[in-house]
């Protein structure tokens, strides 16, 4: 077995869960926050059989976008995101990160 953790764009994120969930793979969604720009995203925690890996990648994939985002400012953050001279900048974030962990076990009681 293995779990998938994607971090997905907060826009994405209901197009990839209904994506994933019509297929009828199982999601968890978590809120979480880029250690970088500071801003919402979202994670989600796929418990998935080997064969099903790429196809959940694929619709990831499919349904993640690439955009342009502002770094935070002084005035906003506490200097996470800052450029070197704390004028905000334009990044580059996502489609979607993928990690693939093998699960050792997984049981449900
Ligand atoms: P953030 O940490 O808020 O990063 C947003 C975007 O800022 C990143 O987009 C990247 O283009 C840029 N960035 C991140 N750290 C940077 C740094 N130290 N210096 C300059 N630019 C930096 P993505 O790479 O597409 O990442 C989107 C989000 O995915 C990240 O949000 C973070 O929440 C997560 N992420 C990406 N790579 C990760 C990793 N290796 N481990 C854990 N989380 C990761």
């Amino acid at each position: 077995m293995k779990l998938i953790i994607a971090i997905v764009n907060n826009e994405d994120s209901a197009a990839v869960s209904s994506a994933l969930t019509r297929e009828k793979f199982s999601v968890t969604k978590l809120s979480t926050t880029g250690g970088f720009l500071l801003v919402g995203n979202t994670t989600f925690l796929i418990g998935a059989e080997e064969k099903d890996v790429g196809r959940i990648k694929e619709i990831i994939h499919s349904f993640s976008h690439r955009r342009t985002m502002q770094s935070a400012t002084t005035t906003n953050s506490y200097g996470a995101g800052l450029s070197p001279n704390g004028e905000p900048e334009n990044v580059s974030v996502g489609g979607a990160t993928v990690f693939v962990l093998s699960v050792d076990e997984a049981e449900k009681y």
